[in-house]
C-alpha cells in the first residue's frame, strides 16, 4: 500500500508484492496476482497489470502467495494517493459490511448459500440507499435475473486448501449443499462494480471497483479470520497508505 503511489504501474506493485512473498519464504503466487487500479478492477480476473497509478483511483489487489504448499487468497482495495474519496468511502463501506455481514452467520455446518446470502442483503440494502437499485431487499435477492447482480456478479467465497479454489465439493452424494466443517477454510468476498460506463449512476461513482477478501479458518467453537493482519478498517488502510515501503523489503 506505501509502495503504490500515482506514476508507478501496477506491474512494479506485483514485483514489490511478490518480492515480499519470496523473501518470506513462500516461493511462489497462488495464483496470478490481480493489480488493478481504477475502472480495471471491474475486470473480475484482470490480468494486464500494465497500467499507470493514477492520483484519485483506487486499486485493488488479489493476490496470495503459496506456502508449504498451502495457497492464500486475500483482497484489499485502497486509495492511490492515500485517502478515500467521498464516494469511494461509501462504496468502500458497504462492501465491509457485507463481509461483516456473511462473518456472523460463520459456523460449523453453516452453508455457503447462508454466507453469501447475508452478503448479498448489505450489499442490495446499499445500493438501495444510494439509489442505484429501487424497492425491498427481499425482492431484489429473490428475482432471477436479478439487478444487483450486475453490480456484484460473483459468489462470496470458495474452499481454500491445497488449491485456490481448492477441490472440495460444495455439495454432497445426496443433493444437499454442503456445510462449513471444522479445520477447514473457506474465503469470503463480498466486492461492488462500478464500471465506466454505467450511466445510470452518478459519475462519482463511476469506475470504482471494491472487493475485499478475508481467509476464514473454521474451528470446533468458530472461526478464525487468516488475514486479519492485512488492514481492512478505513483508518487503518489510510494509516498503511502512509508506510514507508522501506520498512517490509
Ligand atoms: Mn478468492
Amino acid at each position: 500500500m506505501g509502495f503504490a503511489k500515482a506514476g508507478r504501474h501496477e506491474y512494479q506493485v506485483q514485483g514489490v508484492m511478490e518480492y515480499i512473498f519470496k523473501n518470506s519464504g513462500a516461493l511462489s503466487s497462488a495464483y496470478n496476482s490481480i493489480v488493478a487500479s481504477g475502472d480495471n478492477a471491474n475486470t473480475l480476473h484482470y490480468v494486464e497489470n500494465n497500467k499507470l497509478l493514477k492520483d484519485g483511483d483506487l486499486l485493488l489487489i488479489d493476490a496470495g502467495c503459496e506456502y508449504q504448499y498451502y495457497a492464500s487468497d486475500i483482497t484489499r482495495t485502497f486509495p492511490i494517493n492515500g485517502k478515500f474519496s467521498g464516494a469511494q468511502k461509501e462504496i468502500y463501506e458497504i462492501v465491509l459490511k457485507a463481509q461483516k455481514s456473511a462473518f456472523s452467520v460463520i459456523k460449523i455446518a453453516a452453508k455457503p448459500s447462508e454466507i453469501h446470502k447475508a452478503a448479498c442483503q448489505e450489499i442490495i440494502k446499499g445500493l438501495i440507499d444510494l439509489k442505484f437499485l429501487n424497492g425491498s431487499i427481499d425482492e431484489h435477492f429473490n428475482k432471477t435475473p436479478s439487478e444487483f447482480r450486475d453490480y456484484y456478479p460473483h459468489g462470496t467465497g470458495h474452499w481454500l486448501g491445497l488449491d485456490v479454489h481448492d477441490d472440495n465439493t460444495y455439495y454432497q452424494e445426496d443433493g444437499t449443499e454442503m456445510g462449513l466443517i471444522a479445520g477447514s477454510v473457506f474465503t469470503v468476498e463480498p466486492g461492488i462494480y462500478l464500471d465506466h460506463f454505467r450511466h445510470n449512476i452518478p459519475e462519482k461513482y463511476r469506475g470504482i471497483g471494491v472487493r475485499i477478501e478475508d481467509d476464514i479458518h473454521i474451528t470446533e467453537t468458530g472461526f478464525e479470520n487468516l488475514s486479519i493482519d492485512a488492514p481492512k478498517e478505513i483508518l487503518e488502510v489510510e494509516a498503511a497508505c502512509a508506510i514507508n515501503y522501506n520498512d517490509f523489503i
